[in-house]
């Protein structure tokens, strides 16, 4: 029982109605949002400074606090990911046309940020199990060209993040990682953003942690900070000097309040998702076809997305047919990430580069389904779902 409204009156999990009653759609993400009263003063303040963006106190206070949660020596404050992206790839100076290999498997901006960039991007297979990027495609797709790896720890899934740094060591090649989906999540208590040369996340309002819109670069490093912040600001270094080819990347106060209040927020509504996951798991463990997430139990999940992966010749059903009972019965699932950035116009000219005869990406993109995730999908939602689910072909 996650949704308030599930909470009899001693906060113990209601019983769900039967049969399971879905009076509001049940989507997939649902923007936290702090308490409007909270969010009052804060926009007072803001009101009476007349400072609402161009690095304003809450936004300084917000990259602070950031930085401080991720454990991370340079957290800088973006607009979106995607531009995020774009300025973390720039960071690097890497040779113009140079080729960046990625993953098909991902949301277009991550594509999309290597060719803003004038870099070309080179597709690489993904791992059975994970969905993240096979480190062995990626040797194969390695040529003189190669200037970077964008990984994406994709769902919150992590990346091979030791293979990536063998072969980041033995090249001349930067690791970075396109963690929109992976706030907070660590590995043997290493925060994620330790891990390659860069990663992104983002604060879009269907992730954990939102501003809305809104984005972080992270780096390991102190002295990444004074080029990431001419690259978010025109490269502006004073009033009479531009010193990069920077972009407008700010965020703005209004956004960086809502931060600072959904900070608060964030581990609360973390824990409501593990006990949807494990409800999750547990209504849907034992049915043949039927791939769970990966499990990673070094790691800490950010609970960002819980996808499965249906196998039809196993399970009985495909996952377009789970996809329209679902939505039948007003729960909205989503097929993340299908169709993959191969199918997409701008790179439909590009094969992915596999270790297998067919890439497992073009068959997990048929049967990848990312059931909806965070605190108010209600006990009657996971009914649903379980009934779906468990219907007789
Ligand atoms: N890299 C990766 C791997 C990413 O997944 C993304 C973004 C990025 C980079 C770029 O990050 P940003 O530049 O956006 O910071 C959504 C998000 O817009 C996008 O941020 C996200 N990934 C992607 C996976 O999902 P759509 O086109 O699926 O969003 P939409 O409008 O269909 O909304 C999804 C669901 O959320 C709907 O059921 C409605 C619900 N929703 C949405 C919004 C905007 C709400 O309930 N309230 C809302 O305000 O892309």
């Amino acid at each position: 029982m996650l949704g308030e409204q599930n909470l009899d009156h001693d906060g113990a999990p209601a019983e769900p109605r039967h049969p399971p009653v879905i009076d509001k759609p049940v989507l997939i993400a649902e923007p936290l949002l702090p308490d409007l009263k909270d969010l009052i003063p804060l926009l007072e303040g803001i009101w009476e400074r007349k400072y609402v963006t161009n690095h304003g106190p809450l936004h300084e206070q917000l990259e602070a606090a950031l930085a401080d949660h991720l454990g991370v020596k340079t957290a800088m404050l973006f607009n979106n990911a995607t531009i995020g992206l774009i300025a973390a790839l720039k960071l690097f100076d890497l040779p113009p046309g140079s080729e960046v290999i990625t993953t098909p498997m991902t949301f277009a901006a991550t594509a999309h940020a290597i060719s803003w960039n004038g870099l070309t991007p080179v597709f690489a297979d993904i791992l059975p199990g994970t969905m993240t990027l096979d480190p062995a495609a990626v040797e194969k797709a390695i040529t003189s060209r190669t200037s970077a790896i964008l990984g994406v720890h994709v769902y919150g899934t992590l990346c091979d993040v030791d293979a990536f740094a063998r072969i980041g060591a033995s090249r001349d090649i930067r690791i970075i990682y396109d963690a929109a989906h992976a706030f907070g999540a660590t590995r043997s208590g290493v925060p994620v953003s330790q891990f390659g040369d860069a990663s992104i996340f983002s604060f879009h309002a269907t992730k954990l942690f939102n501003t809305l819109e809104g984005g972080l670069v992270a780096t390991p490093r102190e002295s990444d900070r004074k080029k990431i912040y001419y690259l978010r600001n025109f490269g502006i270094k004073n009033e009479e000097e531009v010193v990069e080819i920077g972009i407008n990347g700010k965020m703005n106060e209004v956004q960086a309040a809502i931060g600072l209040l959904n900070l608060r927020l964030v581990a609360a509504e973390k824990a409501k998702r593990r006990r949807l996951r494990n409800r999750y798991i547990e209504i849907l463990g034992d049915l043949d076809g039927i791939q769970l997430p990966a499990e990673q139990p070094e790691v800490e999940n950010s609970e960002q997305y819980f996808p499965i992966v249906i196998d039809e010749t196993r399970f009985g059903r495909t996952r377009d047919q789970i996809y329209d009972a679902l939505k039948a019965r007003k729960v909205f699932s989503r097929k993340y990430f299908y169709p993959i950035c191969t199918d997409f116009e701008p790179y439909r000219h590009l094969k992915i580069v596999s270790t297998r005869a067919i890439p497992y990406a073009e068959e997990v993109k048929m049967r990848v389904l990312c059931l909806p995730f965070h605190s108010n999908v209600s006990e009657d939602a996971v009914s649903v779902i379980h009934d779906v689910m468990h219907a007789r072909p």
